[in-house]
């Protein structure tokens, strides 16, 4: 593309100079190509840009329009405008540097009158994201439908009351999985943006998740008919838009999923300002999702601290981002999911290249949480700490009660021949100490 016609023309590609550098387009921890615990930090992280939140979202609230100026609103037509803006993300993806990008279905073009015209605007505006991604060889993480913005959607998509919602919902979704197939995406995402209760007075809560499963079901159904081989993944939200949304955090989602039989096709999108919203930390449902196998995606970003909303900072914690990365390491990896940064700038932000700083921040955060990661779990006792809590189960009676192989009876009889325990530190401060040790 010529210069003329860039989005951000000012801003060159954003290369690794390392943690002296004071160029602030430039990365100081992630090198992409840096092999870490046997991995590039590319594959370590798989990182996505969110097309909503940096590409469509002018960041209003709801107490002021939209302050963010966007040269790709450049025509009175809509449709030209998704082209325009299509362009502009796929510049500012190579420019990042960014193996992937997660998008909803009208973040790629508007809705239409009809839900054939619908069908056709998305799939137009995926055949020119398709030629995108062939010349940058940027790609698609995760493909996933909006249910949550059109005023039909009030009381719910999937668990609307009304029949009729339920069926646009689901013409909704068999669009978006098309697309996301013919974009080779790796994951396909589903949250339910007003899947929940405003009030329970009015709402048959069994009745709707049933309907939930029902849909989900389908929605699998469809997706392997059409060659879809990635994981589905519902994404956990305990409150907002709705009171109480139903994919509370990963321990409901997990437990839902076994209920529904969709254990083998569906794993979880984890989003850190999701789980803080649950009063668990990030690292909580990251840890659940992953013990139980089922770690799907990461949506990487931040909550505040007094503040109860999704408020989708950029991620710039490092004790969380070295938190994650340990589980990361310790739990195989995040891969075929990635690190998506569902998060936006703030009102304020309204400079173009404060786009730039923002994922930067994020990006050059997780690689320092990885790097602290790797030395405290290769280069200190923090695992024999841990597990060595734990060693009497690793033998003798201790081992034959973790296989189930001991009744209550004898447990009682042991505790009498063993007498009182001795007492064993849990070291928490020995530990915390030793994380920040290495935190530097
Ligand atoms: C909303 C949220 C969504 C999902 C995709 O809180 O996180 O952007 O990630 O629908
Ligand atoms: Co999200």
């Amino acid at each position: 593309m010529p210069k003329s016609n860039q989005y951000f023309p000012t801003i060159k590609k954003i290369n690794y100079e390392g943690p002296e550098t004071d160029n602030p387009f430039a990365f100081t921890h992630y090198d992409e190509n840096r092999v870490v615990a046997g991995k590039t930090m590319k594959d370590h992280f798989r990182f996505a840009v969110a097309y909503w939140h940096s590409f469509c979202n002018e960041n209003s609230d709801p107490f002021g329009v939209g302050t963010r100026i966007f040269p790709w609103n450049k025509s009175k037509d809509p449709l030209e405008n998704a082209k325009f803006r299509l362009e502009a993300a796929f510049e500012f993806f190579t420019k990042l540097g960014v193996p992937y990008y997660c998008f909803h279905d009208r973040d790629l073009g508007p809705e239409g009158q009809t839900i054939g015209e619908s069908e056709k605007i998305l799939a137009k505006m995926v055949s020119l994201a398709k030629q995108h991604q062939e010349n940058t060889g940027v790609k698609l993480l995760w493909g996933t439908a909006n249910l949550f913005t059109h005023p039909r959607y009030m009381n719910g998509a999937a668990t609307n009351p009304d029949f009729e919602v339920v069926c646009h919902a689901a013409a909704q979704v068999k669009a978006a999985l098309d697309a996301t197939v013919e974009l080779g995406g790796e994951n396909y995402v589903f949250w339910g943006g007003r899947e929940g209760y405003m009030s329970l007075l009015n709402t048959d809560m069994k009745r709707e998740m049933d309907h939930l499963g029902t849909f989900l079901r389908a929605a699998r159904d469809y997706g392997r008919k059409i060659g879809f081989k990635g994981s589905f993944l519902i994404e956990p939200k305990p409150m907002e838009p709705t009171k109480h949304q139903y994919d509370f955090d990963a321990a409901t989602v997990i437990g839902f999923l076994r209920e529904h039989d969709l254990l083998d096709d569906f794993k979880l999108n984890i989003e850190a300002n999701h789980a803080t919203l649950a009063s668990h930390t990030f690292s909580h449902d990251v840890m659940l999702a992953a013990q139980n196998g089922l770690l799907g995606s990461i949506d990487a970003n931040r909550g505040d601290d007094q503040n109860g909303w999704d408020t989708d900072y950029f991620p710039t914690n490092l004790y969380d981002a070295v938190e994650i990365m340990m589980i990361l390491l310790e739990h195989g990896g995040i891969a075929p999911g990635g690190l998506n940064f569902d998060a936006k700038i703030r009102r304020n932000s309204t400079d173009l290249e404060d786009l730039f700083h923002a994922h930067i921040g994020g990006m050059d955060t997780f690689a320092r949480g990885l790097l602290i990661a790797n030395e405290i779990l290769t280069n200190s006792d923090y695992r024999e700490l841990r597990d060595g809590r734990y060693r009497s189960f690793d033998s003798d009676d201790g081992e034959k009660f973790a296989k189930g192989n001991l009744t209550l009876g004898e447990l009682r009889a042991l505790a009498i021949v063993n007498g009182e325990p001795e007492q064993r530190s849990g070291k928490q401060e020995l530990i915390e100490n030793l994380v920040n040790r290495f935190i530097r």
